[in-house]
């Protein structure tokens, strides 16, 4: 055999497309041989990486990475700090089901056509694969514990099911109330029908194991004991979705994470209701830009007492699922398999509290839509991505990060490129839709414009009317001062129209 012209291969086999390797063996009378081993792509990714995505109910940008002065969130400002935090992500609705039916098929709600928290999107997607359905398919463990899909999912199948648990939090709430009752507060009577939600926050005696979430937590943790040591389990990666419930109204939590936050007297407070604030009225904005407050205070107009209470309520039920996180990422570090888990964490919805008067979650102003993500995956970098992202590309993010293939159905981009390098630049507008009292509402948000159109028409698209909203960013971040019907704003305002024509026919398209 003569070793100088031949080349030797080797093959590793492997049910999947085999990659050739070269490389280069000198004799000792200094003859080169290339040698060609080809092997599975598999062998050369080495094992396939678990998935752990968190999603916070409610959970809006309310956390210390965020920026925000009074959160405390330490879990989760640190998970930020290990992986990549995308602070301008929108939500494409901002309504759990609606939300979580796009996420979780990576795409927008006008192919979804899930406007409400009761339909199903298989009924406009039959043969959609789910992101928990694509690694059952891909031979992955799933597990889907506390609240996940809003309206469960019959083609999604996960190996392990555990709900929330939710009647243990509705007694802590009912005690809570029955302390304001025995106080002699009687604006919202313990057990009040249809009123369950007006004033849904104090701090409780309990301890956190008598929460929802602390049992999700732990639900989450036997799981992952499971998925590693069962011989069922074990030799496989897994997807574990876990869906916490804080802080979702009720604001009930333990004492302890009142402690944590600043005083009533010191929160922050909304613009609307400092001095002179925001005018709020409907010469300013649409009837469809503010619906009833039907998540908190849907009772009674909270004083300012109130306002300083609820906001402080629900930074210590968020700073309670933190710290639910943290028992989750515990184990995973003892389990040693930090090192080969993508983590994601988001919310599902943005909320107002306070701002623009209202105290609940479906809105189409910008702190409305705006939403939580962090995505930390081994092998990547860390940081700030400061550019504009959807929750529709969690999707395809997700998958690339596994290396699974996905249908040209999903209409997300994966942000993939982004956990090498935050400052690539990243989408030039984003859109979400609302259906507000029937009238579909659609905006769009680019760098430094927000567009909202509320509909008279079929699509909620039709021209020829006042009811939209135009702000400009870089003067009014918080959106004070409606500009749509200003003529010096009319040609930026017909562009924005027209962009958000075109991104909603294209969106609901096949
Ligand atoms: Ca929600």
């Amino acid at each position: 055999m003569n070793l100088a012209d031949t080349n030797y291969w080797f093959d590793i086999p492997g049910s999947e497309s085999l990659t050739n390797l070269n490389f280069t063996i000198t004799d000792p009378a200094t003859k080169s041989v290339f040698y060609r081993l080809r092997v599975p792509a598999s062998v050369l990714a080495g094992p396939r990486p678990n998935v752990v995505f968190f999603i916070i109910d409610d959970l809006t940008t309310t956390l210390g990475c965020y920026g925000h002065p009074d959160a405390y969130t330490p879990v989760m400002d640190s998970l930020a700090g290990s992986g990549v935090r995308f602070a301008r992500t929108y939500t494409q609705y901002s309504l759990c089901n609606p939300s979580r039916s796009s996420f979780f098929t990576g795409q927008y709600p006008e192919r979804t056509k899930i406007y409400n928290l009761v339909d199903l999107f298989r009924e406009a997607l039959p043969e959609a694969v789910t992101l928990p359905q694509l690694f059952k398919n891909a031979g992955y463990n799933t597990a889907r514990l506390g609240k996940v899909f809003h309206v469960q999912d019959p083609n999604t199948v996960s190996d392990v099911v555990i709900g929330a648990p939710l009647s243990l939090d509705e007694n802590l709430v009912d005690e809570v109330k029955l302390a304001e009752w025995n106080a002699g507060d009687l604006s919202d009577p313990p057990h009040a029908t249809g009123n369950k939600y007006n004033r849904p926050y104090g701090a409780s005696p309990h301890p956190p194991e008598d929460f929802t979430d602390y049992a999700i937590a732990s639900n989450a943790i036997v799981t992952l004991d499971t998925f590693t040591t069962n011989a069922t389990y074990k030799d496989k990666p897994f997807f574990l979705t876990v869906g916490f419930i804080r802080p979702h109204t009720s604001w009930v939590a333990p004492t302890e994470f009142f402690d944590h936050i600043t005083g009533t007297n010191a929160i922050s407070m909304p613009y609307y209701f400092v001095p002179g604030g925001e005018d709020i009225s409907t010469n300013n904005v649409p009837a469809p830009a503010i619906p009833g407050n039907g998540n908190a205070f849907g009772y009674t107009d909270p004083t300012l007492g109130q306002v300083r209470e609820g906001r402080r309520a629900y930074l210590a039920a968020a700073a309670f699922s933190d710290s639910q996180v943290g028992r989750v990422m515990a184990k995973l570090n003892a389990l040693n398999l930090a090192t080969n888990t993508i983590i994601v964490l988001t919310g599902d919805n943005g909320y107002c509290l306070g701002e623009h008067n209202r105290w609940s979650k479906p809105s189409l102003f910008d702190i409305g839509i705006r939403v939580p993500l962090i995505v930390s995956a081994p092998g990547y970098g860390s940081g700030v991505c400061t550019g504009m992202v959807e929750q529709v590309d969690i999707y395809p993010t997700i998958a690339a990060l596994a290396g699974l293939p996905i249908s040209t159905n999903v209409q997300g981009m994966s942000l993939q490129p982004y956990l090498t390098n935050p400052a690539l630049p990243a989408k030039t507008a984003c859109f979400s839709t609302f259906l507000s009292s029937g009238v579909l509402g659609h905006s769009v948000t680019t760098d430094r414009y927000s567009y909202v159109k509320w509909g008279d028409g079929t699509n909620g698209l039709t021209w020829g009317t006042t009811l939209h909203q135009f702000y400009d960013h870089a003067t009014d971040p918080l959106e004070l001062t409606n500009l749509a019907n200003v003529p010096a704003y009319s040609n930026l305002v017909v562009q924005l129209h027209t962009q958000l024509t075109n991104h909603v026919v294209t969106a609901g398209g096949d």
